[in-house]
């Protein structure tokens, strides 16, 4: 795992979390299979965590309902303004502003904000998805780089949730540990 870190060409966190998938192809994928997973739920099981002292699997959900809609608005200013310089967010800073949100609310917003920006980047001209713009932090970024990093985030969390049973069901253990 961390031998896939120090070779990834610039520093996305989650490049292991996709495992050599395609990301577009997982992209496309990961928030139906979120949806499906936590269908049966009710809203106190949402708010179980995943682990001892963790999220809730609510505000996980909030978390990735507030991600697209960051990484989806930092793609658009990207190709929309020149040089643009991306403005970090701060996950912790972030999660107590929608903190009242319930959780079926969160995966609307996520799942269709994540309609929204498949139907972006599968509009996009030949050349946009190599759009450079800065990051005070993670320097020179693409188009393409972010697509990789909301396909990696996505399945971080999906993780995640997969480690927490259906109601009645055992709990599992998750299959990497380490990697969560
Ligand atoms: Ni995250």
């Amino acid at each position: 795992m961390r031998l896939c870190l120090l070779m990834a060409t610039a520093p996305n966190p989650y490049e292991c979390d996709l495992d050599g998938r395609d990301p577009f192809e997982a992209l496309a994928d990961t928030a139906g299979r979120i949806r499906d997973a936590v269908a049966s739920w009710t809203a106190a099981d949402f708010e179980r965590s995943y682990a001892p002292g963790k999220w809730s699997i609510r505000r996980v959900i909030i978390h990735l309902a507030q991600t697209e809609l960051a990484l989806g608005a930092r793609m658009r200013f990207a190709l929309a303004e020149p040089d643009y310089v991306a403005q970090p967010f701060s996950q912790d800073a972030w999660l107590p502003l929608d903190e009242a949100l319930d959780a079926a609310a969160a995966l609307d917003a996520y799942t269709v904000l994540r309609r929204m920006n498949l139907s972006l980047l599968r509009a996009l001209p030949a050349g946009h998805l190599d759009r450079e713009f800065s990051h005070p932090e993670y320097g020179m970024l693409t188009i393409r780089w972010v697509v990789s990093q909301m396909a990696g985030h996505d399945l971080h969390h999906f993780r995640q949730i997969q480690t927490v049973p259906d109601p009645g069901e055992p709990r599992r253990t998750p299959k990497n540990p380490a990697a969560d």
